[in-house]
C-alpha cells in the first residue's frame, strides 16, 4: 500500500507553486529559503491546504451518498471556507458551524472574510459562542443530528479535517509531489517548515516523507511550528494522526519520536492573536517577496523560520522549504494592527 493506491478527487490545479525567496534569503543571510503555495494551489475559493485533505476525502463523501457537508472552525476559519467550496463544486449543501474561537474584537470579524466567502458560497452558517478547541466538538456533533432528523445525509469533517480517518492523507501525498518538483528543479529541501494546528498537515508531511526515506530517499526534518497555543494537545494529535496515516500508507516501522518535531515560541499567548514577531513576519513577507500572510497561522510559521535561519540552528548550508498553507482572507479582520 502507498499513497498512491487511494482514490483521490482533484480540487486542485495541479502540483502547487515552488518558488525560491531570493530577496527574504539575502535579508536573513543564511540558509536558503523557498516556498511552496498552497495559497494559490486551487480555483476554489482561492485554495488551500484543506482543499488537499479534501481531494481525499470527497471519495468517500460520494460514496456514501451525502448531501450536506458538516463542518466547524472558527469565525474566520479557513477550513470552513474551503468545505464551502468544495461543497459548492460538488452540488452539495454545506453546514458551518463557527465557533468564537478568537476574542478578537474587531467589529466585522463575522462579517468580512472567510466568513463572507462561505456565505456567498451558498453554505448555511451558524455563530456558536464556544471558545477554541482542536478536538471533537459537541456543536458539531449537534450540526449532524440535527441535518439527519430534518431527513438529511449529512457528511461530517471535523476541525481542520484532522481527526478524520483520511485527514492526513492530502498532505502525505504533498511529500511526493515536493519530491517529484526537487528532481525537476536539481533541489534538495532538507528542512521543511509548516504550521500547526489541528495538525494533519504536518502529521500526513511526517507520515509521506518517512515513506519517502523508507524507500531510499535522503533524510530531512519536517519542523512543525506550533499556532496553537494549546501545545500538548497539538504535538499529540500530530503524533497520533502521523502514526496512523504512516500506518495507512504501508509504512512498515513506527515513527521516531524525532519524527515528530512540534515547536514552540511563535504562538504567543492565545490561537488567532498575533504577537510582534508574527507582525513583523507579515510584513517582511509582504516588504520583501510581496508574499501575503495571514496573523493566524502563517504569520507565526513564518516569525519561527526567520529565527531558526538567523539563529542557525537551520544551518546556513541548508535549503529550507516554506509551506505556505494560505490563509489571506483572515486579514481583512485584522486591519486595525496595520494601520
Ligand atoms: C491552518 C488550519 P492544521 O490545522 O492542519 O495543523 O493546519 C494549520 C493551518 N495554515 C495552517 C492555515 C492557513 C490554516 O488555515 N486552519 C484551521 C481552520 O479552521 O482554518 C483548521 C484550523
Amino acid at each position: 500500500m502507498s499513497i498512491h493506491d487511494f482514490e483521490r478527487y482533484q480540487l486542485t490545479f495541479g502540483p502547487s507553486p515552488v518558488h525560491p525567496l531570493e530577496r527574504l534569503t539575502r535579508h536573513l543571510g543564511g540558509a536558503r529559503v523557498w516556498a511552496k503555495r498552497e495559497d494559490c494551489n486551487s480555483g476554489l475559493a482561492f485554495g488551500g491546504n484543506k482543499v488537499r485533505k479534501l481531494e481525499y476525502i470527497v471519495p468517500d463523501v460520494l460514496a456514501q451518498g451525502a448531501d450536506t457537508l458538516v463542518s466547524i472552525g472558527g469565525y474566520q476559519s479557513n477550513h470552513t471556507r474551503q468545505v464551502a467550496a468544495v461543497a459548492a463544486k460538488l452540488g452539495l449543501k454545506c453546514r458551518l458551524v463557527q465557533e468564537k474561537w478568537v476574542d478578537w474584537d474587531d467589529p466585522v470579524n463575522d462579517k468580512v472574510g472567510n466568513i463572507l466567502l462561505s456565505r456567498i458560497m451558498g453554505a448555511d452558517v451558524r455563530l456558536d459562542p464556544a471558545g477554541f478547541d482542536i478536538g471533537i466538538r459537541s456543536s458539531w456533533e449537534d450540526a449532524i443530528a440535527e441535518i439527519e432528523k430534518e431527513g438529511g445525509k449529512p457528511y461530517g469533517i471535523p476541525a481542520g479535517a484532522s481527526e478524520h480517518h483520511l485527514g492526513g492523507l492530502g498532505f502525505a501525498h504533498w511529500a511526493s509531489e515536493v519530491a517529484e518538483q526537487e528532481r525537476e528543479l536539481g533541489v534538495f529541501f532538507d528542512t521543511i517548515v509548516v504550521c500547526t494546528v489541528t495538525g494533519s498537515t504536518h502529521a500526513g508531511m511526517i507520515a509521506g516523507f518517512a515513506a519517502l526515506e523508507d524507500a531510499g530517499g535522503r533524510p530531512r526534518r519536517v519542523l512543525g511550528i506550533d499556532a496553537s497555543a494549546t501545545l500538548a494537545k497539538t504535538r499529540d494529535q500530530v503524533g497520533r494522526i502521523a502514526r496512523h496515516s504512516a500506518a495507512l500508507i504501508g509504512l512498515e516501522r513506527d515513527l521516531r519520536d524525532d519524527e515528530v518535531s512540534v515547536l514552540e515560541g511563535w504562538a504567543g499567548d492565545l490561537y488567532g492573536i498575533p504577537v510582534e514577531s508574527t507582525i513583523e513576519a507579515i510584513r517582511l513577507s509582504g516588504r520583501l517577496e510581496a508574499m501575503i500572510i495571514d496573523p493566524v497561522y502563517e504569520g507565526k510559521s513564518m516569525a519561527g523560520l526567520i529565527d531558526l535561519v538567523t539563529s542557525g540552528e537551520i544551518g546556513p548550508d541548508s535549503t529550507v522549504l516554506f509551506a505556505h498553507l494560505g490563509g489571506q482572507p483572515a486579514l481583512n479582520a485584522y486591519s486595525a494592527v496595520f494601520d
